[in-house]
């Protein structure tokens, strides 16, 4: 096999830090508390830790409203916690990556208060102002992911400046030089301190049509769907000057030898894929792949997804999964805990660096969130959209001791429902348990490169099963995943026969044939002579 980068063997573990450990007695996670837990995450078997904003922030978005990107938000500690976290996390031969967000800064950022002081003020092109339109009114049509107009109105300037979230994350001109190199330098000053690299929040956003034109309407509309996807975002994002400056970053990584981008990005297959630039002028290495988060779980999407996935990669793209995040629903909520158990074996066995959310090796399902309790600000400026994004970010159960071990006093959200039972120290020791699954999951893809970067094939299979082969050296493996309520026989490509099943989602399995309901299995095969 060819010599494979970290990141593509590798597995990603994302920590949403406010949620982890609370090492100070506040309800809320911070570094020390992430530094302590090391173990557990260096047990549980996956290659990097990517962390969500840690930055100086006034948390409107928790944390993805950044007022410093070289600081270290005091709630969660200070750079010499950080030094010694990253030096924790080197030790134990584990990366780490951080979370930069290019698109918008927080309102509190020094460089958006002089933006705002003056027409005249050298940083008021730092961020996107417009005159009113001759009605008064926002200059265009676009609107904010999180509910209304992307413009708001600034008084004492008389303008307009946009905001793709929410008005405290007033939107960066990427057009503008100056800020552009303002924002190289801070990947500079994280890559100067050791960070592996960087997870990038909506990258397809960073650049905006030159003429801000309104968004057109989608036709497929219909006003069940929410009012904010009524609007393209054509003009909005994934301009040409955003593929080229996330060149510009990948140039500056490579600089540094082996550090790894992310990039958020949310788009069909085949603009999605221009996002791993060209072999000449590589982009991202990982643009983020939600087509799991996205699509209904059933055999027959599943299958054509992840084909048509496959099928879009330019030859140098690494493909990637992810399960669930702290803006996603749950997958164990989604689609039930015997479910949960396939989706692991899944996201551990296609082809492509798998991403897991902290909480879902523990099967964390729907959580009961009060609602003077909900702290979420997308939800609460559309609360008719439901229960919003607290339920994935509740805090780590790590045992049955007082507020499971997370804190001594009642953290910032509640904790799951069920967290006397389903906590961290419960499953470590049951063997049968979800995170023991996942464990020897991550455990069998280091073993077996056929897993970690063998090639992939989909192959035939009954209804409500999706099967693939995994082929690296002499090796061949079978997947066969049972998404439904029915045993199934699966059925062999031709020439081979099972010699030995390497996992299953249910206890002491062996190959017989047949996929149990909300079974998962792994098998070894061999060539019939
Ligand atoms: O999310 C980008 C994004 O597209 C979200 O708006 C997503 O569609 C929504 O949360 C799903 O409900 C990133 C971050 O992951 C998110 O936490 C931030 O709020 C957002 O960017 C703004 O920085
Ligand atoms: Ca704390």
């Amino acid at each position: 096999a060819r010599d494979t980068p970290w990141w593509e063997r590798g597995v990603v573990y994302q920590i949403y830090p406010r949620s982890f450990q609370d090492s100070n007695g506040d309800g809320i996670g911070d570094l020390a508390g992430i530094a302590a837990r090391l173990d557990y995450v260096a047990a549980l078997g996956v290659d990097a830790i990517w962390l969500s904003p840690i930055f100086p922030s006034p948390m409107a978005d928790f944390g993805y409203d950044v007022a410093d990107y070289c600081g270290v938000e005091p709630i969660f500690g200070d750079l010499a916690a950080f030094d010694a976290l990253l030096e924790a996390v080197h030790a134990r031969g584990l990366k780490l990556l951080l979370d930069f967000v290019p698109n918008h800064s927080s309102d509190q950022h020094a460089w958006f208060k002089e933006s705002r002081s003056s027409r005249d003020n050298p940083k008021r092109d730092w961020y996107i102002w417009r005159d009113p339109a001759p009605d008064g009114g926002p200059p265009n049509n676009w609107v904010s992911d999180f509910g209304g107009s992307s413009w708001e109105w600034d008084e004492a300037t008389g303008q307009y400046y946009l905001h793709a979230f929410l008005k405290e994350q007033p939107d960066l001109n990427w057009r503008n030089p100056a800020l552009r190199a303002a924002m190289m330098d801070v990947m500079r000053f994280w890559f100067d301190r050791g960070v592996d690299g960087f997870r990038i929040d909506v990258l397809w956003h960073i650049v905006k049509h030159a003429d801000l034109l309104d968004n057109p309407v989608n036709p497929a509309w219909t006003p069940e769907v929410r009012e904010r996807d009524k609007l393209l975002q054509h003009h909005s994002t994934d301009q040409p000057e955003a593929h080229a400056f996330s060149a510009e970053m990948r140039a500056l990584a490579d600089s540094y030898g082996e550090r790894v981008l992310i990039g958020e990005i949310f788009l069909p297959n085949d603009r999605h894929a221009r996002w791993y630039g060209t072999p000449e002028r590589p982009q991202v290495h990982l643009p983020f792949n939600f087509q799991l988060v996205e699509n209904e779980w059933d055999a027959g999407s599943l299958r054509q997804v992840i084909g048509e996935y496959e099928a879009s990669l330019p030859g140098h793209g690494w493909p990637n999964w992810v399960l669930g995040s702290h803006d996603a629903a749950r997958i164990a909520a989604r689609i039930g805990e015997a479910q949960a158990r396939v989706a692991a074996m899944l996201l551990l066995t296609l082809r492509g660096t798998p991403t897991l959310y902290q909480g879902d090796e523990l099967g964390i399902g729907e959580v009961t969130i009060p609602s003077d309790r909900m702290r979420d600000p997308q939800h609460l400026r559309e609360p008719e959209r439901g229960i919003g994004r607290d339920r994935s970010r509740t805090p780590m159960p790590w045992s049955d001791a007082p507020f499971a071990g997370f804190s001594t006093v009642e953290p910032w959200l509640p904790l799951n429902d069920d967290w006397r039972t389903r906590n961290v120290a419960a499953q470590e020791a049951d063997e049968g348990s979800l995170l023991q699954f996942y464990r020897s999951l991550l455990k069998l893809r280091r073993e077996h490169p056929a897993l970690a970067i063998g090639i992939f094939a989909l192959t035939e299979a009954e209804d409500e099963v999706l099967s693939y082969m995994r082929e690296a050296g002499s090796e061949t493996l079978l997947v066969v995943l049972n998404l439904g309520s029915q045993q199934r026989r699966y059925t062999l490509p031709p020439g081979y026969v099972v010699r030995e099943t390497l996992a299953s989602t249910k206890p002491d399995r062996a190959s017989d044939g047949t996929v149990q309901p909300d079974e998962g299995l792994i098998l070894r095969l061999e060539g019939e002579h």
